[in-house]
């Protein structure tokens, strides 16, 4: 149990207590001009979920206050960043944002540690922070902190409640936003909605998905999507205590949420906006492909899921509209656009979501040394809605899956599953391929295409070179994904290490890998890469100069905007990949050991203007033949192009 008091129970930690007068009521003006605008939306959507509720309509009032009292204590420096972001709705659309994502006690051990290691983040020009899971978090195993213990508390021994708001105040003062996890699909079997349902309270029994016997789980098991079939096998776990079946789709001390129940919408509505005024401007909604369930379908991406995030966002309009939703849906390339919201609903979801499918289709073509497969996914993914955009990335804490890219693979080839087969063998080092150094994960008999675990430094070689040739293959290989994450059109987030080429932990360092290869990718920050980034003898040190370099050119480009229109160059070559971003900026990919030859005109440029390497201070235009070097990348722009003003 937590040594820490509980957040909320005593001192509303942003409450304004001595609000004056003027202020309070101001506030309300404030949030009921919101409402007129937002209600229509947000009442219908939820009258669409809950509207059979006999007291729909108390139930209904009685969030909006709710939410409103959330609005009342949100403090000022964060009402006045409310009005900012509102003034300028495409602040995290900016080529200047750039992410890295990082465990608290990986990356700086405490809260505090974090503080500490701002100046690190500043350093390479971050604006964005992604700390992975920090809320109080079940005793014992606890999936990463997924299996969230309480929503109003933190994980004690990441530390206090003072020294966490120290953190989100350097943090603003430091232009840095502060993403976190919102665990919606499930709590810990510690949370106290689980506790009271394990002790027989039908109140909480119906906070979750219970069967007194098989049949209905039978009945689901034949469609829904199992994540974790080798270390958790089905979606259902009984409970002694219970006397029930509980649907577990994660591990088994993870319970699904019931959102046919609207309390549960409620107490995870308020959860969120209390710790958005904590001072969290990110919410990384995890695992939102699965809140509803419904038979015969995999129990993902269903019309009701999309309706709960839009009505989280409604409410985070009215209460905190400052703050940014993010989808975390691992799901193919045609499902992910419908979480920024569909058709008259586009861009009424999320702010950000990642995309997964082109991160393992950039993989793939490090594996295939062709693009076929990236390509594929590039031309299926269409613009995103305005006051959205893509997260882009190249590694984070989880695995890299391949089942993302199925359908994207059954296009261009008649045996996809052999085709993934051989990308996550590639990578888990079989065949005796020179390169990765991969674990593969929830391997099995019944999965064909196991996703694959490791740093990035890792897969991409740097762990098993031998000689400073294949060390220097590594490491571009590595700024490859990342210039494609940083080119591509969306925020680009790090994973913590990889700005240092660090690989994977020896098993001993890392005790959790016995049971889970995630772990493979969640090591300490390394303090002896760190003390090497300034050293351009070593891999860390080129790296992270690489790294530093492409952001500030990042930082220079405007066409990197989020919402700068992207298409693709077709290219002869197979392993080429060549993207325009608006009018003056093309960016250019070789995802081979071969260096390759492109002809000036194949790319379509505008002959009357000139254009240039970004990364050639002596400005030589580019005319007749230009080379790509192996595993390497070209960006062009356009000579008149002004750039933004450094700062
Ligand atoms: C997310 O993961 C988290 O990122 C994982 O770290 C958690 O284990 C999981 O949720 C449960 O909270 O559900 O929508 O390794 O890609 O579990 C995608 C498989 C998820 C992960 C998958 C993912």
């Amino acid at each position: 149990m937590s040594s820490n008091p509980p957040l909320f129970s005593d001192t509303p930690v942003a409450a304004p207590s001595n609000t004056a007068p003027m202020e309070a009521s101001l506030r309300d003006a404030t949030f009921d001009a919101r409402l007129i605008t937002e209600e229509p939306f947000l009442r219908a959507i939820l009258q669409r979920l809950y509207g059979d509720l006999q007291s729909f309509d108390d139930w209904y009032r009685a969030l909006l206050q709710d939410v409103r009292q959330c609005h009342t204590e949100r403090s000022a420096p964060l009402h006045l960043q409310d009005a900012d972001r509102i003034a300028r709705p495409d602040w995290f659309l900016q080529s200047s944002m750039v992410g890295y994502s990082a465990y608290v006690d990986r990356f700086g051990g405490t809260f505090a540690g974090v503080s500490q290691r701002i100046h690190y983040l500043r350093e390479m020009g971050v604006t964005y922070l992604h700390l992975l899971p920090f809320l109080r978090a079940r005793t014992g195993d606890n999936d990463g902190g997924f299996a969230v213990a309480a929503f109003d508390d933190l994980e004690p021994r990441l530390g206090t409640m003072t020294e966490f708001l120290q953190l989100t105040t350097s943090l603003r003062d430091s232009g840095i936003s502060l993403c976190a996890d919102l665990v919606l699909n499930h709590v810990a079997d510690q949370h106290p909605w689980a506790v009271g349902a394990a002790s027989g309270d039908p109140t909480f029994q119906s906070y979750f998905h219970t069967y007194p016997d098989r049949t209905m789980p039978d009945r689901f098991a034949e469609t829904a999507r199992q994540i974790f079939p080798q270390t958790a096998p089905g979606n259902f776990t009984w409970s002694e205590p219970m006397q029930r079946w509980i649907w577990t789709t994660f591990y088994p001390y993870q319970w699904d949420l019931n959102y046919r129940n609207p309390a549960v919408f409620a107490g995870m509505a308020t959860a969120m906006l209390r710790l958005a005024n904590l001072g969290i401007d990110i919410f990384r909604l995890d695992s939102t492909a699965f809140i509803w369930k419904r038979e015969g379908t995999d129990c993902m991406n269903q019309p009701e899921a999309h309706d709960i995030l839009q009505a989280l966002r409604s409410l985070v309009n009215l209460a905190a509209p400052g703050v940014l939703l993010q989808a975390e849906a691992i799901v193919t390339t045609a499902n992910l656009p419908s979480y920024f919201g569909r058709a008259d609903r586009a861009g009424r979801e999320c702010h950000l979501a990642y995309h997964s499918s082109l991160m393992a289709a950039a993989w793939a073509a490090m594996a295939e040394q062709s693009t076929a497969i990236l390509r594929q996914v590039v031309a299926a993914t269409p613009p995103s809605p305005a006051g959205t955009s893509w997260l882009t990335y190249v590694r984070c804490h989880d695995d890299i899956g391949w089942q993302v890219l199925y359908d994207d693979v059954a296009c261009i080839d008649a045996a996809p599953l052999q085709r993934l087969a051989a990308i996550s063998a590639f990578f888990n080092g079989a065949d005796g391929q020179r390169f990765p150094a991969g674990a593969l994960f929830q391997a099995g008999p019944d999965n064909p295409t196991p996703a694959i675990n490791g740093m990035a430094a890792a897969l991409t070689g740097v762990e098993r070179a031998t000689s400073p040739e294949s060390r220097r293959a590594a490491e571009n290989r590595l700024l490859l994904l990342y210039g494609l994450a940083l080119a591509f059109g969306g925020l680009p987030v790090i994973y913590m290490g990889d700005e240092i080429a660090q690989c994977n932990p020896i098993s001993a360092a890392t005790p959790e890998l016995a049971q889970d290869s995630r772990w493979l990718q969640r090591p300490n920050l390394s303090d002896e890469l760190m003390h090497q980034r300034t050293d351009p003898g070593t891999s860390a040190g080129r790296v992270f100069a690489r790294m530093r370099t492409l952001v500030a050119y990042r930082r220079t480009l405007s066409a990197l905007a989020a919402d700068t229109p992207r298409s693709m160059i077709p290219m002869t070559d197979p392993a080429m990949l060549a993207l325009r971003r608006g009018d003056n900026l093309i960016v250019l990919f070789n995802f081979s050991e071969r260096p390759i030859a492109i002809d000036a005109h194949d790319l379509g440029m505008d002959a009357t203007r000139s254009w240039q390497h970004v990364d050639d201070d002596a400005g030589a235009v580019v005319t007749g033949q230009l080379l790509v070097a192996p595993w390497s990348m070209r960006w062009l722009l356009c000579a008149d192009t002004p750039l933004n003003a450094p700062n």
